[in-house]
């Protein structure tokens, strides 16, 4: 029987033992079901983060983790030096879903973002006749793909990029939801794809204009010039729909996958594409040792059955919209937030004060003290992104906590 830690000495281990690279809210969480978790005294919590969108199924979903625990005492991993009898079928499932010829089956989103980069270039050189080592990416400032060494070079978030060069070159960066900067930017010689959020998470929850998707798509394909959608937080029902690019009825060359494709049970990213694209891989030219192993292939597809059972994008959709109706009714009575924004159930609001200030902070620690945790993203912006599975009563429940937490707040 483990001890049971408490949640100062569970934050002593980390601290003495852990890397110090995160900063997280002062709260050790030891259990989840749906949209509750509960910290080492028992105090219960709403979570309005979801493991940055990868819990949309809610925490432990039992059919999910049923999938798990029946493969894991048969087959966990054979590496892709063999076959196995999970990966076909899985592969068969996920393309049919989410309407691609072809899957490559990796890991983490960082993995999927590297792996496309590294399908785009090499498409380009083979099918484009770039000349190599010449290919360039367009990409848009303030974006988030991971935290590689390739990925950060074309960051401009010096949190994530200083002193981790030399940087990888074949990058260019535009503003984002500017159409005319990346028409620009397509007349630049080598360009082999463009690589978009279709909602920038980490920026702040930026929603693009609308249009701005299938025009940039457009673009893309005017200019040979592949459309890569980055989905690994938007993906699988966050937004309202099972892709934040099926808002505006944008099908990607290449789409990115994480994070929510296994409901948060196990690390699975996958990279989509049709035949004309996936097929300049060859065999032994990319791959990993865990990726697409019979454990992340049963959880997926467990993982996605429940999406589609139980209606996660169109409850995203309608709660979603509740949430910013309610967020709006709070703001107009309130001096501390200026606003609200998202589409589905990714949501953020902007606090009335500097990126640099502790507010936002200090807002989620009271959110804590009253059983809601959710968490800054940059400065000024809480990010609210609870599990899908929510229902409307839970989510009033958790807008009285919020508008409780705002008024009796003191700066
Ligand atoms: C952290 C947030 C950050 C992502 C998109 C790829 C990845 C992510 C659009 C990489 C990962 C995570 C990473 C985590 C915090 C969280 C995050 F936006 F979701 F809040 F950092 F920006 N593309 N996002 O959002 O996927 O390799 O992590 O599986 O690194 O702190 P990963």
């Amino acid at each position: 029987m483990s001890v049971q830690l408490t949640s100062e000495e569970a934050i002593q281990l980390e601290d003495n033992y852990g890397a110090h690279n995160y900063h997280p809210l002062p709260v050790v969480l030891n259990k989840g079901e749906g949209v509750f978790v509960w910290d080492c005294e028992g105090k219960k919590y709403y979570d309005f983060l979801s493991a940055y969108s990868a819990v949309n199924q809610g925490h432990c979903h039992p059919k999910i983790v049923k999938a798990l625990t029946d493969q894991a005492q048969v087959l966990t991993l054979t590496s892709r030096a063999f076959y196995n009898d999970s990966l076909g079928p899985y592969e068969k499932y996920i393309t049919e879903y989410f309407g691609f010829d072809k899957v490559l089956p990796m890991n983490t989103g960082a993995e999927a973002v590297e792996t496309a980069i590294k399908l785009c270039r090499k498409w380009a050189y083979e099918k484009k006749n770039i000349k190599e080592n010449e290919a360039k990416i367009i990409v848009c400032e303030n974006n988030f793909h991971g935290r590689t060494t390739t990925i950060i070079s074309f960051s401009n978030d010096e949190d994530a990029r200083k002193n981790f060069g030399p940087y990888t070159p074949g990058f260019i960066k535009i503003p984002y939801n500017d159409i005319d900067a990346l028409a620009e930017a397509l007349k630049e010689e080598n360009v082999a794809g463009f690589m978009v959020e279709p909602i920038q998470g980490e920026a702040g929850v930026y929603v693009p204009n609308d249009g701005y998707l299938a025009k940039t798509a457009k673009l893309c394909k005017e200019a040979g010039v592949l459309f890569i959608a980055d989905e690994v937080q938007t993906g699988v029902a966050r937004t309202g729909d099972l892709l934040a690019v099926h808002h505006e009825g944008v099908t990607p060359d290449i789409l990115i996958l994480g994070k929510a494709v296994s409901g948060g049970v196990y690390p699975v990213s996958a990279v989509f594409a049709n035949n004309d694209i996936m097929n300049v891989i060859k065999p032994g030219q990319h791959g990993s040792t865990f990726g697409g192993n019979p454990l992340a292939a049963k959880v997926a597809v467990a993982a996605l059955e429940v999406v589609q059972e139980e209606n996660l994008a169109e409850n995203a959709k309608t709660l979603g919209n509740l949430f910013r109706k309610e967020m709006n009714r709070i703001i107009d009575s309130s001096e501390l937030v200026n606003s609200v924004r998202g589409r589905g159930l990714l949501n953020a609001i902007l606090i009335n004060d500097s990126e640099d200030s502790s507010t936002a902070w200090d807002i989620c620690i009271k959110l804590r003290d009253n059983g809601l945790l959710a968490k800054p993203t940059h400065g000024n912006i809480i990010r609210f992104a609870p599990p899908l599975v929510m229902t409307e009563a839970q989510l009033m429940d958790c807008v009285t906590i919020i508008e409780k937490t705002l008024t009796e707040f003191k700066k």
